[in-house]
């Protein structure tokens, strides 16, 4: 092979997120096929990719002789060329392959179109910036060797932790730990670092199903979606950056917190749930319901500030009318930038916007009817607790409310 071909770079993967199966028969795809491969993802890592890849070269030449793997670099096409120094590298090291992604961008997706070129039966992600210690990778394969479906290094276990970890990271850290457990109990609840961004994975168990990750979180991805039964877990201590600067900003908050309610309505018994009641989008009307619960409070601060006496002290209805009013409009306005957001976004003109309003008041008033006719009939004739029955009017209520603007207001069908 010439030295040029040597070093051409990997072709990128475009379409679905799915990883293949190793084909098993003895044919020339058989021969190609590898014991390990491991993805760096990097962007702007160009002060620390020779020093890894000599590191990981060392480390994985030790334990798999042969040179029955390979080590796959996935850039984003890095404005300060790390792609290029690892591409010099590869004469160096024959088992780096060098991905340059031009069309796609995002941590989670850099590691899923690293193991769809892969070849290895096990797979494996590493961060570029040498915060995870390679050594440590010689426990996750023994872990895989013993059964482990998934072999996770977590700071949270014997011989694990951060090296000096401000307490607001700490703090943050623990707290995106707490909101998952709450979100996604049975994939968050499976490890003691769901963060880690240091694992190792069968192929076999992730293979043909189709991945949707969002922003860094790729182990969610794969715990939730993939067929891991048995998992292992190694200590190991989260390093100083030695060089670089780091990409996590709070926009990576934000998308954990979309990726554990995109993993908890699309798997396990509410995935399950919508699946088998497809006409019902149960997203969308959880959505709807945390924004007419934001109503309520809307609704009780203008009532506070309209009719009580150490403030406007106007007459209680009048207020009560302009409460609810402002509250209608706070939910509209919710309801149509997040809720109905995909629908509204095709009809976004004024008067469209106008006629949805009108109609999502209606709607809301006639909802407001109903409310009063199921209390009182639950309270006369079912169970005479004026709470509980008024429980069972708002939860009424809120479907009709749903129903039909779904059916009226935000139509998902597009009538050209
Ligand atoms: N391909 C690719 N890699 C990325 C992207 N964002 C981050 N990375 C790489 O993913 C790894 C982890 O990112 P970091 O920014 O170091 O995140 P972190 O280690 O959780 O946080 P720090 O402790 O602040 O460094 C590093 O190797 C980054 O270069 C991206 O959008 N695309
Ligand atoms: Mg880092």
């Amino acid at each position: 092979m010439s030295v040029n071909q040597s070093r051409l770079l990997l072709p990128e993967p475009l379409g679905v997120l799915q990883i293949s199966e190793l084909t098993s028969g003895m044919g020339e795809k058989r021969k190609q096929q590898l014991y390990f491969s491991l993805v760096v993802p990097t962007y702007n890592e160009a002060a620390n990719i020779q020093k890894l890849i000599g590191i990981l070269s060392q480390t994985l030449d030790e334990v798999i002789p042969s040179g029955d793997y390979e080590l796959i670099v996935v850039d984003d096409d890095s404005p300060d060329g790390t792609w290029k120094v690892a591409q010099s590298l590869m004469t160096e090291y024959p088992q780096l392959r060098v991905m340059r992604r031009q069309h796609e961008r995002g941590l989670s997706s850099a590691v899923i179109r690293g193991w769809q070129v892969a070849k290895g039966e096990i797979l494996g992600v590493i961060d570029g910036d040498l915060q995870h210690p390679p050594h440590v990778l010689l426990q996750l394969l023994h872990a895989i060797e013993q059964g482990a479906d998934l072999a996770v290094a977590s700071r949270h276990v014997e011989g694990g932790g951060v090296s000096s970890w401000s307490l607001q990271r700490r703090f943050l850290s623990r707290g995106a730990q707490l909101l998952g457990l709450i979100i996604l109990p049975q994939v968050v609840g499976r490890v003691s670092d769901p963060m880690s961004g240091y694992f190792l994975v069968r192929r076999s168990a992730i293979a043909n199903v189709t991945l949707h990750p969002i922003g860094y979180k790729i182990l969610l991805e794969v715990m939730g979606r993939g067929r891991i039964k048995r998992i292992a877990e190694v200590g190991y201590v989260f390093c100083e950056r030695q060089g670089g600067e780091s990409k996590v900003t709070w926009k990576q908050y934000a998308d954990y917190i979309r990726h554990l309610l995109r993993l908890r309505f699309s798997t396990g018994r509410m995935g399950k749930f919508s699946q088998e009641h497809s006409s019902f989008p149960v997203g969308r009307f959880i959505r709807f319901s945390l924004v007419g619960l934001s109503g309520v409070f809307v609704d009780m601060a203008v009532l506070y500030l309209l009719s009580d006496p150490t403030t406007l002290g106007l007459p209680l209805t009048r207020s009560k009318i302009i409460a609810g009013e402002v509250a209608i409009f706070n939910n509209f306005l919710w309801n149509d930038a997040w809720t109905f957001a995909d629908v509204s976004l095709q009809q976004q003109q004024w008067h469209q916007r106008l006629k949805r309003f009108l109609k999502f008041n209606i709607i809301c008033l006639a909802g407001l009817m109903l409310n009063v006719l199921v209390l009182n009939l639950v309270f006369n004739f079912v169970i005479h607790n004026r709470y509980i029955a008024n429980l069972i009017a708002i939860a009424s209520a809120t479907i009709w409310n749903f129903w039909v603007n779904l059916k009226l207001s935000w139509r998902v069908t597009q009538v050209k």
